[in-house]
């Protein structure tokens, strides 16, 4: 697949949502929507929704599907991303550092110099959830000095955290 084009949705900022199949993207999305239907491309492997909140810049967000298969095809959508979302499974502390390996095999990618990105740590409300510092931790992400960049807890099955995350995002679309 050729790099995908984002020319058509330039009036909304373009936030790339990524994570290991899952991380609960999907679930985000749905939460997000407000529960309204959220369209699926399964033959293409991604979701594509416009999100607006009365005082805040209007979003279009891509949930570029996240199985082993489909992260070879991550790079060719990363042209033109203003914010990068990737989604993590606070309680797969197996997968954490196949997670965190290719969250940061994004952020090398040429098209991501300098964009500001934003860590969700999800099903933070599982029993069974790393905390917050924790992650941090494994994370290492303070080589990532050159961006803004932000690290929140939240749950996309309750909404904990959804309302904090938003308004980071819209800080780090204004970094
Ligand atoms: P993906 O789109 O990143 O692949 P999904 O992930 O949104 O499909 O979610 C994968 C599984 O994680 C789903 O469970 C979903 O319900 C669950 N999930 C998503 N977010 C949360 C959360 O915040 N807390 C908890 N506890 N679970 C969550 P199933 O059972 O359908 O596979």
């Amino acid at each position: 697949m050729g790099s995908v084009n984002f020319r058509s949705h330039k009036a909304e900022a373009q936030v790339m949502m990524m994570g290991l199949d899952g991380a609960g993207k999907t679930t985000l999305l749905y939460k997000l929507k407000g529960h309204q239907e959220v369209e699926t491309l399964p033959t293409i492997g991604f979701n594509v929704e416009p999100l607006e909140a009365p005082g805040h810049k209007s979003v279009i967000l891509w949930d570029v599907g996240g199985q082993a298969q489909l992260r070879a095809s991550w790079k060719d959508y990363l042209e033109g991303t203003e914010v990068l979302v990737y989604v993590l499974d606070s309680t797969d502390e197996a997968r954490l550092p196949e997670a965190v390996g290719e969250l940061k095999e994004v952020l090398k990618d040429p098209n991501m110099t300098g964009v500001p990105f934003l860590v969700l740590a999800n099903k933070q409300e599982a029993p069974d959830a790393l905390p917050l510092r924790e992650i941090r931790k494994r994370l290492g992400l303070e080589c990532f000095a050159d961006r803004g960049w932000d690290l929140r807890a939240c749950s996309a099955l309750t909404g904990q955290g959804l309302p904090e995350a938003w308004k980071s995002l819209q800080a780090l679309l204004k970094s």
